[in-house]
């Protein structure tokens, strides 16, 4: 009897554990700031539901989702952002949707703004002739995106930095973009993200974020980017 009730023990121990192991590749991060810590360039009551109900939908919404992958709960995020041709628009609203508002997060810091410096100074200048007409191109890719989307700054497979949009949740990274590339930095131009501080002036808002954009965190991302392409 008492090898039985430890054989369903282990049984139960192991089960747990893989389960535990699977999920550990979803994970919804806590925001690296406070909601008030980009004040005043994006306020916190919009930080604040921005991050505790719409990115923690997206994220509960992708968990269910993820379901329709068999072994899903192995891939990483990225590995599900490559498969997503013929699945479901859940399953890629809702991949998009965590991966990038995470990436959003980790863009900015209350320590933020200023110009890029280092190699990334450099290929902006390289790609775009100067910073003011990178910050130029930038603000009116966020501008043209009709409706809910995002504008990224991207390393494209030549090598060389690009500016795109995408529309809902999609992101470069997907193995349906348009343009697909590696994402160094992304805005998030859904009303959400601003309208409670800047209503429909989507421009002033582009205008904000320069003053939160972590650079550091973008040079890592293109010095990893690079060297993964070697
Ligand atoms: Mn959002």
């Amino acid at each position: 009897m008492n090898k039985i009730l430890c054989l369903i023990t282990l049984l139960a121990l192991t089960l747990a554990a893989s389960a535990q192991d699977g999920k550990a590749t979803l994970q919804f991060s806590p925001l690296p700031y406070s909601y008030d810590a980009l004040e005043p360039h994006i306020d916190a009551r919009t930080m604040q539901v921005h991050y505790e109900k719409h990115h923690r939908g997206y994220f509960q919404n992708l968990i269910k989702a993820m379901q329709e992958l068999p072994g899903g709960d192995q891939l990483s995020l990225e590995q599900v952002l490559g498969q997503l041709k013929g699945k479901s628009a859940a399953l890629r609203n809702n991949a998009g949707g965590h991966f990038n508002h995470d990436f959003f997060w980790q863009s900015m810091s209350p320590q933020g703004g200023g110009e890029p410096e280092g190699l990334l100074g450099e290929k902006i200048r390289q790609s775009f002739g100067s910073w003011a007409e990178f910050q130029r191109q930038f603000k009116q890719t966020a501008l043209s995106r009709f409706g809910s989307g995002w504008a990224w700054l991207c390393l494209g497979p030549d090598g060389g930095l690009f500016l795109c949009s995408t529309a809902n949740q999609d992101n470069p990274l997907m193995d349906l973009a348009e343009q697909p590339g590696i994402p160094l930095l992304g805005l998030d131009v859904w009303e959400h993200a601003y309208y409670l501080k800047y209503q429909n002036l989507r421009g002033d808002y582009i205008d904000a974020f320069w003053h939160v954009v972590h650079w550091p965190t973008v040079q890592t991302r293109l010095q990893q980017a690079l060297a993964n392409r070697k």
